[in-house]
């Protein structure tokens, strides 16, 4: 595993990346609900959910986070994102979960326990899952036509596995996500 050795610092975060065609479902619905709010469409590429942010740190510290992974014993379990909403607060819209999985809290508060305890400082807001799908979003214009809104959204499910540890850089096409290191979850049932 290779680390970029020539800055001094890095934006760091753990999160759960979805698999190509989810991807591509995800990219669909922010697609459709760019017409309606604007704003700048997420990269299908970098389209993900956060875990447990741990922001900018020195680059010699990225070991003690890959290490802090390994061993997690979170069985592997079903994520259905299918919530939308549009905070006006920072102009993001999203995909949500109206029931959070407890095997997400649980992999949550495990994850943020050991960066807790390794020294970093963690982010104190509460654990809201989400996908970025559009920034600078108008959500003003997220009336009950628009299909952000429908209760439920067209869920995106999948089976989560394994999680991982992105590292961010600002590039000149917005941001730039490395994955640094790939955990697999224990897997309990079958593949599907
Ligand atoms: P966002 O998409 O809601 O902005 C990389 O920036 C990832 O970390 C994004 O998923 C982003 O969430 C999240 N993030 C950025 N700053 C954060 C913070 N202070 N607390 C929690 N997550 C944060």
């Amino acid at each position: 595993m290779s680390l970029d050795s020539r800055g001094e610092k890095a934006r760091v975060f753990f999160a759960l990346w979805p698999d190509a065609a989810n991807a591509a479902r995800l990219h669909a619905i922010a697609q459709q609900w760019h017409r309606s709010l604007g704003g700048r469409v997420t990269r299908e590429d970098t389209l993900h959910a956060t875990l447990v942010f741990i922001g900018d740190i020195a680059l010699d510290r990225l070991q003690s986070l890959l290490d802090l992974a390994e061993g997690i014993q979170t069985p592997s379990f079903d994520i259905d994102f299918d919530a939308g909403g549009c905070w006006k607060h920072n102009r993001i819209a999203y995909l949500g979960m109206r029931q959070l999985p407890e095997a997400l809290q649980n992999l949550h508060f495990e994850l943020a326990a050991r960066v807790g305890a390794a020294g970093f400082e963690i982010e104190k807001r509460p654990f809201s899952p989400h996908i970025t799908l559009i920034r600078k979003a108008a959500c003003g214009n997220a009336t009950t036509e628009n299909p952000i809104n429908k209760n439920p959204a067209e869920p995106v499910t999948w089976t989560v596995r394994d999680f991982v540890l992105v590292k961010s850089s600002i590039g000149a096409n917005g941001s730039r996500y490395e994955q640094i290191g790939r955990w697999p979850l224990l897997e309990d049932k079958p593949t599907s």
